[in-house]
């Protein structure tokens, strides 16, 4: 069994390689669910979203997110009512959000419920959220403190960021079948996911971080960074914020204490000797991955590094 740590977008297009190259039923996904929110009383879990449509070829390739030809008519309707729709729900999307939130409603856990939809979507992974409690990630602006997607969303990454905290994180634990994934795992990949909102989380449900340091299994991350700048999103400004250099190297940092290999761009070979003297095997790779031939080739250099 190989598990993956992964947020969204970035972890789906490696997750999307990893299932070309090998039995998908042999993957198991830990999400990200900082990221949730209750969106017209719904409870939407994005990157288990974006996950589990990759995964059954749904996903709506531009966007990265979503299922592909959705229509919004639904959404158009609520806005016509008087909703606020800023936050984009297509209506065959909507369809995940109504029955997870009435599987939730009946009292099934968050796990149960994302188990049930993505064999209900055909997919042969299991994919778990880090934590059955609600775990919120919130973004510290000079105007106050801001829910993740409305800072990305919403405000399209613009507020000056002055702190990122997980809500709720310290009393959680992780959800049924994380600890046992992690202890059995033959290989253990960490995402080119942003190190602070997407595998941040994760990393901070208790229990997961020394679970991976006392893993043996192989550990091997991709770098969501190259030079100075994320490959999508807002990683850079969010590391600034903590305190980090934006590099691969800065990236390195945060999981210095479980990773044994990280793969980081050609472009940045000069970082080397700097991951290295963290103890971490450097790798440098094309990490820039658009098309299907691109993720399967990466998919098999982290599963190689896995090997070695
Ligand atoms: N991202 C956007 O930039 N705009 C949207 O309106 C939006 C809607 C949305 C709906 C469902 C879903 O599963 C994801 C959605 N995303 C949207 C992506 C989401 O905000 C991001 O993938 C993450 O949370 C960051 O990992």
């Amino acid at each position: 069994m190989i598990v993956v740590l992964t947020g969204g977008t970035g972890g789906a297009k490696l997750i999307e390689g990893l299932a070309a190259e090998i039995d998908p039923a042999e993957l198991t996904i830990i999400c990200n669910t900082g990221d949730d929110a209750i969106i017209h009383g719904l409870y939407v879990s994005p990157d288990i979203d974006t996950i589990t449509y990759t995964l059954a070829g749904v996903v709506d390739p531009d966007q990265g997110w979503g299922i592909k030809g959705d229509t919004f008519n639904a959404l158009n309707q609520l806005s016509r009512v008087g909703s606020d729709t800023w936050f984009n729900l297509g209506d065959k999307d909507l369809a995940t959000h109504i029955t997870r939130t009435s599987y939730l409603r009946e009292g099934l856990k968050l796990s149960e419920v994302t188990e049930r939809i993505r064999r209900a979507f055909g997919v042969k992974s299991r994919i778990l959220p880090m934590s059955d409690e609600r775990i919120e990630t919130r973004i510290g602006t000079p105007k106050g403190e801001i829910p993740f997607q409305e800072f990305f969303v919403k405000l399209r990454c613009a507020p000056e960021v002055t702190a990122v905290h997980f809500r709720g994180v310290e009393t959680s634990q992780p959800a049924s079948g994380v600890l046992d994934a992690v202890g059995q795992a033959a290989a253990i990949i960490v995402g080119p996911s942003n190190p602070i909102t997407s595998i941040g989380p994760i990393l901070a449900v208790p229990g997961i971080r020394a679970a991976l340091s006392e893993s043996l299994a192989p550990t091997v991350g991709v770098s969501p960074i190259i030079g100075s700048s994320a490959v999508s999103g807002p990683a850079a400004k969010l590391m600034l914020a903590r305190g980090l250099e934006v590099s691969s190297y800065g990236v390195a940092q945060c999981y210095a204490d479980f990773l044994d290999t990280f793969l980081i761009a050609k472009e940045d070979q000069n970082l080397t000797n700097r991951i290295e003297a963290l103890n971490i095997r450097t790798v440098c790779a094309n990490i820039r991955i658009t098309t299907l031939t691109d993720k399967r080739r990466l998919a098999r250099e982290v599963l190689a590094s896995a090997q070695k």
